[in-house]
């Protein structure tokens, strides 16, 4: 009775680390695809990521990419990456649609930018991207272009002068602090638009269109924002 007894108490045993393996297992299979953020099509853990992110750049303190405050005007966009693809056109000899791939084909360039928002925060963030005229090349922009207006997912847009982008040698970036864009702050691209107010820092961009209309307003802009929207010292 004792013997068959431990037996059977052995075996339930068993059975229950078997049980345990099996529901690990089915969780990986069901789960263990959906539980990772690749895709960036779902919410992010930011605090988790601060744990990766660079804080440091050549002796310059930096910001976290969790210093910013999330203010967009529909909330964090998230762009499933195999839908998506940015668009160049406009005043352009060769219009492009471009997948995030193509866009990272370029030659990449890494700068510390400061970020100031309107609302009185500003953050240091080391940004990694392609320059708009090293995308601009592959369109052929025609002479009377004098103008870039930004579009995004949100339904938000903006516009800079072109002289600007090409003086200035503005980026898109792709990743902040070595870490990819989470969508939270801009995933696939982010203009980085240095010396320029946080409203000019379009995220989630889907299009670039080259124009000859200097006066064109953005979102902020067309609600009573400055067009130059220079950051004062
Ligand atoms: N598509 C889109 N881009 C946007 C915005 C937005 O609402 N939609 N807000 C702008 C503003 S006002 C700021 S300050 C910066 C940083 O905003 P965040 O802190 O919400 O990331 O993003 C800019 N880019
Ligand atoms: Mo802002």
């Amino acid at each position: 009775m004792k013997k068959a007894g431990r037996v059977i108490v052995k075996d339930r045993h068993a059975n229950r680390i078997s049980g345990k393996y099996l529901f690990l297992l089915l969780s990986l299979l069901l789960f263990g695809c959906g539980t990772s953020n690749d895709d960036n099509t779902s919410e992010t853990d930011l605090e988790e990521l601060t744990k990766i992110e660079v804080t440091e750049y050549e002796g310059q303190d930096l910001s976290s990419l969790t210093d910013f405050r999330e203010n967009s005007i529909k909330g964090p966009q998230y762009i499933d990456i195999n839908d998506y693809t940015l668009t160049i056109d406009g005043l352009v000899e060769q219009p492009v649609a471009l997948s995030y791939d193509e866009v990272l084909d370029n030659q990449k360039y890494t700068k510390v930018v400061t970020l100031h928002c309107v609302e009185g925060w500003s953050v240091d963030i080391l940004w990694e991207g392609v320059l708009l005229a090293d995308l601009f090349e592959g369109v052929d922009v025609q002479k009377t272009a004098d103008t870039v207006i930004f579009y995004s997912e949100d339904g938000y847009s903006t516009a800079l002068p072109l002289r600007t982008i090409m003086d200035k040698q503005l980026m898109i970036a792709y990743k902040m602090n070595g870490v990819v864009l989470p969508p939270e702050r801009g995933f696939p691209f982010q203009l980085v638009a240095e010396d320029k107010l946080g409203y000019k820092w379009i995220k989630w961009i889907t299009r670039i269109e080259l124009s000859d209309d200097a006066d064109y307003e953005g979102y902020w802009e067309q609600r009573g924002f400055d067009n130059d929207a220079d950051v004062k010292p």
